[in-house]
């Protein structure tokens, strides 16, 4: 009944900033070889690798140029088999990411693509400029949708005198999927890499493939034309053949990455029933600390990210659970305190992530409590997408300051500064210069620092995977809420009337709970044991401090 894939915690790396072992400032596989027996030590049992194709790097990989190669920056295709050889010996697998809503503009497809006579015409979307006067004339754009990344999503080219779509940068052209023959390339790339011993994929950007029409769609803050390729049917359908004609010959699973998408749809997508995707990232927890977009913050309000994953919980039988990625901010900056309760927080988020019910994923420096970053200027920021934002809000007239702000509290370099496992000046990540600045607090938060420390977060990430591996409550266990105010978040765990009860203080003042009972686990411990579960707790009155976040027994409520 169960799968591996629900019984492990995933641990997801970036690269290029974790760890760099030629002193060219850049993260890479060797370096990732070189922390295996870290991350065994950690009890992870899968690791999700962001991109290592090879890529012109317009958006530091997720624009492909190679579907079947590594990029040199990262080493050798046989540096990857080593990988997966050298994880395999420690009983981890790992799965890659899948990026094939579009390639790079630099890939040979797309190069050939821009001669109209070429076979490869229409592996993408192009169209003529409109109320273009005669033949050579630009046009206005196909249509008004616009980007991900803020800007119109059609870019012209001179070669070929059309418009090709992007709904990313423009050096990221989308393929088009109503044709076949691409259909057989992805099955191609997939059962290549599937061959050599990965055990499934991270589908980036997956329910947005099929674009059923391009009308010009109704126009929007943000994303107009989305109403035209968000979870289309087309885009079930192909999720249904891949995983027929591919993913059903291998022992593997997929994690979506959808976006947009509310409970009803993600039913649709995820459903064991459906044949689709095993799981998926959803967005609306992440959501819940901003305005429509994520570009305009939102105080973080404890109850409504509660009530939200509560939601998501409760109506998805299997999640993708995750608190950071490459994409976002760090959740200790953002759900927690990363200043006085920097500790506490970063440990509550912990035992929040750990005891949901889905497969959890940790993103590097999360389980040393890693922060946003702390550059002051935009040329520090290597993003292309806060690049295209902050241009943007220039050309909205907004201040200088104001633009400034939105950058540092949502740039996605605020999870892509290099990991820090030392002290020292690179950080313990590379002997040369970092291809993207380190965080100065690298001298107080590193991984050296809290690797044999019983009471650091890392020794808290340790203990909490080891427990929920171990835990059939914490990995099968049906989800109950029990109380959601502004700043107590708790629920119960539930397996064959047996019971966890999680009490988490999103605050920093104390809060009486109204539960008493046998706490196993609290933050506060200077120590973190494996078997807390199965020991003899202490008694809990029901008073929290400040972020406290503590594990009761069979949760006897007031
Ligand atoms: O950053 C975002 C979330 O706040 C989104 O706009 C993000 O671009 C979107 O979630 C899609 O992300 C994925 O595809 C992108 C790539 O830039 C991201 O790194 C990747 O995770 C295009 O491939
Ligand atoms: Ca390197």
């Amino acid at each position: 009944m169960s799968k591996w894939w629900q019984e492990r915690v995933v641990y997801q790396i970036y690269p290029r900033s974790f760890q760099d072992t030629n002193g060219d400032g850049i993260g890479d596989i060797p370096g990732i070889i070189s922390r295996l027996d870290l991350l065994k030590d950690l009890g992870i049992g899968i690791i999700w690798l962001s991109p290592v194709y090879p890529s012109p790097n317009a958006d530091y990989g997720y624009d492909i140029s190679d579907y079947k190669g590594i990029h040199p920056d990262f080493g050798t295709m046989a540096d990857m088999e080593k990988l997966i050889a050298e994880a395999e010996k420690r009983d981890i697998k790992i799965i890659m990411d899948l990026v094939i809503n579009h390639t790079s503009d630099e890939h040979p497809w797309f190069q050939a693509s821009r001669d109209k006579a070429s076979p490869y015409r229409d592996y993408y979307i192009w169209r003529p400029g409109r109320e273009s006067p005669g033949p050579g004339r630009q046009g206005k754009p196909p249509n008004n949708w616009t980007s991900f990344f803020g800007e119109g999503a059609w870019e012209y080219d001179e070669k070929s005198g059309e418009y090709y779509l992007h709904l990313f940068a423009k050096k990221q052209p989308d393929l088009n999927w109503h044709n076949p023959k691409v259909f057989e390339e992805v099955k191609d790339i997939m059962r290549f890499w599937l061959d050599k011993g990965i055990a499934g994929f991270r589908c980036d950007v997956i329910n947005i493939l099929y674009k059923t029409s391009l009308k010009d769609g109704r126009k929007k803050l943000a994303l107009t034309g989305s109403e035209y390729y968000l979870s289309q049917e087309g885009t079930h359908e192909i999720l249904r053949r891949l995983r027929r004609e591919v993913l059903d010959s291998y022992d593997c699973f997929t994690v979506g990455e959808t976006v947009f998408v509310t409970t009803e749809t993600a039913k649709d997508l995820c459903g064991q029933d459906r044949g689709e995707l095993d799981m998926i990232f959803s967005f609306e927890h992440m959501e819940t600390d901003q305005y429509f977009v994520k570009w305009f913050k939102r105080k973080f309000h404890a109850g409504r990210f509660a009530r939200t994953i509560t939601k998501w919980q409760q109506a998805i039988d299997w999640n993708a659970n995750y608190l950071e990625n490459h994409d976002q901010p760090r959740c200790v900056s953002r759900f927690g305190d990363d200043e006085k309760f920097w500790d506490k927080s970063a440990k509550l988020l912990c035992i929040l992530l750990l005891t949901l019910k889905g497969t959890p994923f940790i993103y590097q420096g999360q389980e040393i409590g890693m922060t946003n970053f702390d550059f002051t200027s935009m040329d520090e920021i290597r993003d292309v997408e806060s690049h295209n934002i902050y241009r943007l809000a220039e050309k909205l007239h907004f201040p200088a300051r104001v633009r400034w702000n939105m950058i540092r509290a949502t740039s996605r370099d605020n999870a892509r500064t290099p990991m820090q496992w030392d002290a020292g000046p690179g950080a313990g990540f590379t002997a040369g210069e970092p291809w993207l600045g380190i965080n100065k607090n690298h001298e107080v938060i590193n991984m050296a620092a809290q690797l044999d420390d019983p009471a650091s977060i890392r020794s808290l990430y340790k203990a909490m995977i080891r427990i929920r591996n171990m835990s059939d409550i914490l990995k099968y266990g049906s989800f109950e809420p029990l109380k959601i105010t502004r700043r107590l978040f708790a629920y119960k765990r539930v397996l064959d009337g047996k019971a966890l009860t999680i009490l988490l203080n999103f605050s920093s003042s104390c809060v009486n709970t109204g539960f008493t009972g046998e706490a196993l686990l609290s933050n506060y411990a200077d120590k973190f044991d494996t078997d807390a579960l199965d020991r003899p707790g202490t008694a809990f009155a029901g008073r929290l401090r400040p972020w406290e976040a503590v594990i009761l027994k069979a949760g006897d409520a007031r």
